[in-house]
């Protein structure tokens, strides 16, 4: 399925004018972002290419400073590292806590049953390893969203169709209250995908309701366990997916919120992409309806051409994928003639950039061809591929750049083929 995206998207270069969905290369769902140092890292689960019902084996990373340029950071954890898991690997949630970094995932257990595992790091990018070697729940529920109070009590929901929660211990890892099913205000329609969180001392869930097809509502309360009052619809049905999932975080003094569609050629409820839109808090606190665009979001700020930039960063991508890269991270692959990366808002400065060097590998050859504000603006320079004798044997290619002055996007395209491509960086003039 997604080979046939990718040749969709580079035959009619289809939403090419388009930010959302943030990811291209992969097929994602249920976004769980996390703000942490500077940067948003959005955890993502992953229907597997050609999937016609649930097939999610491992969950993917993605990070942004800016909002519109995400970098991939590549498989982030797995089923196969719950021994006792055999499928699901399905919406997770991540949180900061005392140096480390808990995530709980909801997985069909060996037994059959539906659980919620917790994995942990010591670094937001993993390794990421079961805390446990058990489910941490184990009640047949799903959906897992955590949130610390501001007495330090922390709390793990979850449900589906009913709300649970547990109180959990300062280890993040046990838990000495619970399950206790929240009461549910009437018309609140709860199904799943709960997302819990706390602003000017009022709590927030919102979830996924009606299913199916779902829409996003929310509830208020001003204790963290309930009542709730029900506040209404979010996001309205629509999409080509029957499921939505939604998130809500700020971010650099803006709110956004998060969720899902089928948006990608080939989508589909089983076929899913995460998506973003910014939106404001009414004064009353209350959220207003947010519909689903293929913009995306302003950018905040502008990305540093003059030191390395990963190539796996993109505003957009076509028809092109990411690997594990030997050299460390991710690169990117599957590069064939017409495939192209843009990244928006690249700052080059009033004196601009007089070169460009790109870390490439591969026995294929090709050219690269850099373009400013879209596929076939202005070109600023070619630097040519050769044969460097191996997929991941790296070599440096410097080319000459002229007109690259100002704020741009910035468009890596590319012909030929049998290469790939690890990271990049400009010198100025
Ligand atoms: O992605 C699998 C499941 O679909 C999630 O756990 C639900 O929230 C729904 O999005």
């Amino acid at each position: 399925m997604l080979s046939s995206l990718l040749t969709i998207a580079a035959t009619f270069g289809v939403l090419a004018l388009a930010d959302n969905p943030f990811v291209q290369t992969i097929f994602t769902a249920d976004p769980a972002p996390v703000v942490y140092n500077g940067r948003v890292y959005a955890f993502l689960d992953h229907d597997n290419n050609g999937a016609t019902y649930y097939d999610m084996t491992d969950w993917h990373l993605f990070s942004t400073a800016d909002m519109a340029n995400w970098q991939d950071h590549g498989t982030i954890l797995s089923l196969k590292d719950f021994s006792w898991a055999k499928a699901n690997a399905w919406a997770p949630q991540i949180i900061p806590r005392n140096g480390k970094f808990y995530f709980y995932v909801p997985v069909t257990a060996s037994s059959g049953a539906d659980a919620i595992g917790v994995a942990v790091s010591s670094s937001i990018t993993g390794p990421y390893k079961d805390a446990l070697g058990k489910p941490l729940v184990s009640n047949s529920e799903i959906d897992p969203t955590v949130f610390i109070d501001d007495d330090g009590q922390a709390y793990l929901y979850y449900g589906n169709p009913d709300l649970y929660y547990v109180k959990l211990n300062t280890d993040m890892i046990s838990y000495s209250q619970g399950p206790t099913k929240i009461s549910l205000p009437s018309g609140a329609g709860f199904q799943e995908a709960p997302w819990v969180y706390k602003r000017n001392g009022t709590y927030y869930v919102a979830y996924a309701g009606t299913c199916c097809s779902e829409n996003i509502r929310y509830m208020t309360g001003k204790s963290p366990t309930g009542p709730f009052t029900y506040k209404g619809v979010i996001m309205p049905t629509q999409g080509k997916s029957f499921t939505n999932h939604e998130a809500i975080i700020d971010f650099n003094g803006h709110s956004y919120f998060f969720y899902h569609n089928g948006a990608l050629p080939g989508g589909s409820g089983y076929q899913r992409s995460a998506c973003v839109e910014e939106f404001k808090y009414n004064s009353d606190g209350t959220i207003p309806t947010i519909q689903m665009t293929t913009a995306g979001v302003n950018q905040i700020g502008t990305l540093n051409p003059y030191v390395r930039q990963e190539a796996e960063t993109a505003a957009w991508s076509q028809s092109v994928r990411t690997e594990t890269c030997r050299e460390g991270g991710m690169d990117v692959t599957s590069i064939q003639s017409g495939s192209y990366i843009k990244v928006r808002g690249v700052a080059f400065g009033t004196t601009g950039a007089k070169s460009l060097s790109v870390r490439v590998a591969g026995t294929g050859s090709g050219s690269i061809a850099i373009h400013l504000g879209s596929t076939g603006g202005t070109l600023a320079g070619t630097c040519s591929v050769s044969s460097s004798g191996g997929s991941q044997t790296w070599k440096d290619v410097t080319c000459s750049i002229t007109n690259a002055k100002g704020t741009q996007d910035l468009y890596f395209v590319f012909s030929g083929s049998g290469y790939n491509f690890d990271y990049w960086q400009f010198t100025s003039a």
